[in-house]
């Protein structure tokens, strides 16, 4: 008979903790939890049609913008996780203004702290189109006993410790790095269970889709607006034009991309001169994923993970993907400066 041959999340998880030495299962006992909360998220998202769950909460998050029902599911669901992972000592999140710390002494204790935005691209749940969790996790630099402090948040993305994101799509997949690579995992809900389904994940040097909202085309810098032009070019040799890909979803555009080749922007514009996306929680967590598998992320100046944040929910712009294209983009915004 045909068996079934197959690497659960928590299996790896646990191969690879022998791989790191002196490891003491903290950080697998972390991000097992993520998985348990990913899993249980996943379960309204799929029912998210059938219940009462759709459509806004009635309350405006930090960023000033409508939070939808699932956003609050997803963000109390991991806090929960987290707190019951008793690893973590503290979390930053999208929908949150402060950072979250517990007074008990487990919690006190954790060695980690954890970034997240709970559901990215919410505007999309109503329509039934992809939606993801990012998420990220530092060592805290304050003193193990003690609540986590602002200090342990504003940490540069290249302290990161793992980072990655859910997609909740046609398949639901759970996609992470630890700094040795990029490992993809596939929900089967039939046994429930992540299931290794992508090894090592290389994304190609070059790539054919270019992926922003366009629309806002008028108010982007010239440097930004000379790379679209140049992605619509035909040019047989390098491939051109290339194919535009915008589902307004971070995880989404970012995953199909990181699988075919290609590239992300969210450039500044006059009203919103550092963009839109988060460097924290949406934009560090992303690059660390990105340069990982062989791409790279600069915010137009520098790479997104050697900027020092100032502040929790401070925006970048944000340039990430294939590398060649990347470069391509830096070299058009360089003309301007
Ligand atoms: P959100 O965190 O409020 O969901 O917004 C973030 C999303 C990203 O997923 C996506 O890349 C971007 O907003 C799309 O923005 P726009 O609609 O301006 O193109
Ligand atoms: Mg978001």
């Amino acid at each position: 008979m045909q068996g079934y041959n197959v690497k659960t999340l928590t299996q790896f998880l646990i191969e690879r903790q022998a791989d790191i030495p002196y490891a003491t299962g903290e950080f697998t006992r972390l991000l097992y939890h993520v998985g348990v909360a990913a899993k249980l998220i996943n379960k309204k998202v799929n029912k998210a049609g059938l219940v009462d769950i759709l459509g806004e909460a009635g309350n405006v998050n930090v960023q000033g913008e409508d939070q939808k029902k699932l956003d609050l599911f997803s963000n109390w669901q991991l806090i929960q996780a987290l707190k019951n992972s008793r690893e973590c000592c503290g979390v930053a999140s999208e929908e949150d203004q402060e950072i979250i710390t517990w007074d008990d002494d487990l919690s006190k204790d954790g060695n980690y702290i954890f970034c997240m935005d709970p559901l990215d691209g919410s505007s999309n749940i109503d329509v039934n189109v992809s939606i993801g969790t990012i998420f990220s996790v530092y060592r805290r630099v304050s003193p193990r006993g003690e609540k986590a402090t602002m200090e342990d948040f504003l940490q540069p993305g290249n302290k990161q410790v793992a980072a990655g994101y859910v997609i909740y799509g046609s398949s639901t997949m759970l996609v992470y790095t630890t700094g040795r690579g990029v490992h993809g995992f596939t929900l089967d809900p039939s046994i429930g269970e992540f299931c290794l389904s992508n090894y090592s994940i290389n994304t190609p040097l070059d790539g054919g889709i270019y992926s922003i909202n366009e629309g806002n085309y008028s108010r982007f810098p010239q440097g930004v607006k000379d790379y679209i032009d140049y992605c619509k070019h035909d040019d047989k040799e390098t491939h051109r034009p290339y194919s535009a890909r915008y589902i307004g979803s971070l995880v989404s555009d970012f995953h199909r991309n990181l699988l075919k080749g290609g590239i992300f922007l969210y450039p500044p514009t006059a009203s919103a001169p550092k963009g839109k996306l988060r460097l924290i929680y949406e934009c560090n967590p992303i690059a660390f994923l990105a340069e990982q598998a062989g791409g790279r992320a600069f915010d137009g100046t520098q790479r997104i993970l050697d900027i020092k944040p100032e502040s929790l929910h401070q925006r970048v712009p944000f340039y990430v993907g294939s590398a060649n294209m990347v470069s391509k983009v830096e070299e058009c915004i360089k003309k301007y400066e």
